[in-house]
């Protein structure tokens, strides 16, 4: 252990300047650049941090007494030699006692602010580079004023003699990292819609809302705001489907098997995800890569009484007709009884929304993300199709393809819902 003298730097042109507060008693264990005493001139006040790690051995000053550039603070009892770290030229500490007044005198606002914004920063910095801090020329005040912003020095760019960082990087540091905070905000802030008092216009009941209801609102909102979203609209002659439909269900009502027009949808939907595999995929968050996915599970959103549910069938280009109206129908059911598991509704790889059965001419679904497309089919109507002769009645079912335009090109998507209007159209493609 060997003994330090702790001095009072040079502080440029100010002379006599009195002690206001001691910050530090015999006995403590002091680390470099810790406070020690407040001094305060007629102009501003300044803190002297420490040159060095160690122990306070004696206080060689009392608060009211005036000292100048030179002066003993105090006595510090030291594990190794180490030489006090350059003191800043004259003008850097003139500038750091404005930098004190000035914080003290915008604290709270300002400062706490800043720190806000910039702490969680300079943490995941020290997690990235534990080393970098070490590897910064900057004087003790500096490093202070760092520590009050927030502010990881290792992110500022010196521009003092050698690269050494000085107050105003760190000043200039924090006024750019507000204003991006703020372009940001502006990029991606929402305006809060105001809360308006409903009873004043007639009476109201305030109903909690489920469970599923409030975590879908937050999967469909987040799905709106990422995803540019496009919808290519369609229609597929259904005419032969119903028939053959109704007349195999003639044959299965004995087995209790019922084929809704949602199996063919499905058994649709795996052949256009096996002819374009860019629908069965998700993007990679790095934004420079796309996941193909090497199997086909087809989501099923099924309208509960909670709200919103989508079990997802497993492997369904491995499932004929008669397999795929029995699992659908089974899912749709637990799903109302609320006795899906979780594993039942993971993994989707492509959405189905079928509207149908309720009505509706068209509507556009939202991508149920990562997947980055989703099919909406609406009610099909019986319509006047002219066939090059005559006007004939044919089952028009209307198709909405909605889907992630980052992923999936316009034209991509018109083959796509093309595909399917062939395959409904034509059962027979559905076997191939
Ligand atoms: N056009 C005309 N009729 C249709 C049809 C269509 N596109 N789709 C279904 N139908 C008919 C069915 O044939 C059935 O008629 P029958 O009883 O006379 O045979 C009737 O409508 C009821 O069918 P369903 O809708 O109960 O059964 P499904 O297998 O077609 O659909 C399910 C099952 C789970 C998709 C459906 O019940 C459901 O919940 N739909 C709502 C989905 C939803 O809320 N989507 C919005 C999500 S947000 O984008």
């Amino acid at each position: 252990m060997m003994k330090e003298k702790v001095c009072v730097p040079d502080i440029g042109e100010a002379s006599d300047v009195e002690v206001i507060e001691i910050l530090v008693k015999q006995g403590d264990q002091v680390s470099r650049d810790d406070s020690l005493v407040v001094l305060e001139s007629d102009k501003a006040s300044m803190e002297i941090p420490s040159p060095v790690e160690g122990v306070v051995e004696s206080i060689e000053v009392k608060v009211g007494d005036k000292v100048d550039a030179g002066d003993t603070i105090l006595v510090m009892l030291t594990e190794i030699k180490e030489l006090p770290q350059e003191i800043e030229h004259s003008e850097e500490v003139a500038s750091s006692i404005d930098i004190v007044s000035e914080a003290r005198q915008h604290r709270p606002e300002t400062v706490t602010q800043q720190e806000a914004v910039l702490q969680e920063q300079s943490r995941e910095n020290l997690d990235r580079d534990p080393t970098a801090k070490s590897k910064v020329h900057a004087g003790p005040s500096v490093r202070k004023q760092a520590r009050e912003y927030g502010v990881d020095l290792s992110r500022v760019t010196g521009s003092g003699n050698f690269g050494r960082v000085i107050k105003e990087d760190v000043v200039a540091y924090v006024k750019n990292r507000l204003s991006q905070q703020v372009s940001d905000a502006v990029g991606a802030g929402i305006p809060a819609m105001p809360e308006v008092d409903f009873s004043k216009f007639g009476e109201v009941e305030v109903v909690s809302r489920s469970r599923i209801q409030q975590a879908s609102a937050r999967n469909l909102h987040r799905s709106w705001l990422n995803i540019p979203l496009v919808t290519q609209f369609d229609q597929a002659d259904i005419t032969g489907l119903e028939s053959f439909r109704k007349e195999q269900n003639i044959r299965l009502a004995e087995q209790g098997i019922k084929m809704t027009p949602l199996v063919f949808f499905i058994r649709a939907v795996v052949s256009g995800l096996q002819t374009y595999p860019q629908f069965n995929a998700s993007l990679h968050p790095d934004g420079e890569h796309i996941i193909h996915k090497k199997y086909i599970n087809i989501g099923i959103a099924v309208e509960t009484e909670d709200g919103l549910v989508v079990p997802v069938i497993r492997d369904a280009d491995k499932k004929g007709l008669i397999a795929l109206a029995g699992e659908s129908a089974n899912l749709a059911r637990q799903a109302r009884e609320k006795s899906l598991n979780i594993d039942a509704l993971q993994g989707a790889t492509f959405t189905i929304s079928s509207l149908g059965g309720i009505g509706g001419t068209s509507f556009t679904p939202l991508v149920n993300a990562p997947e980055v497309a989703i099919l909406g089919v609406s009610r099909a109507r019986i319509e006047a199709v002219y066939d090059g002769e005559d006007f004939k009645p044919r089952t028009i079912l209307p198709l909405a393809l909605s889907y992630d335009h980052r992923a999936i090109d316009g034209a991509e998507a018109a083959r796509f819902t093309d595909h399917l209007a062939r395959v409904l159209s034509d059962t027979r493609l559905m076997l191939l």
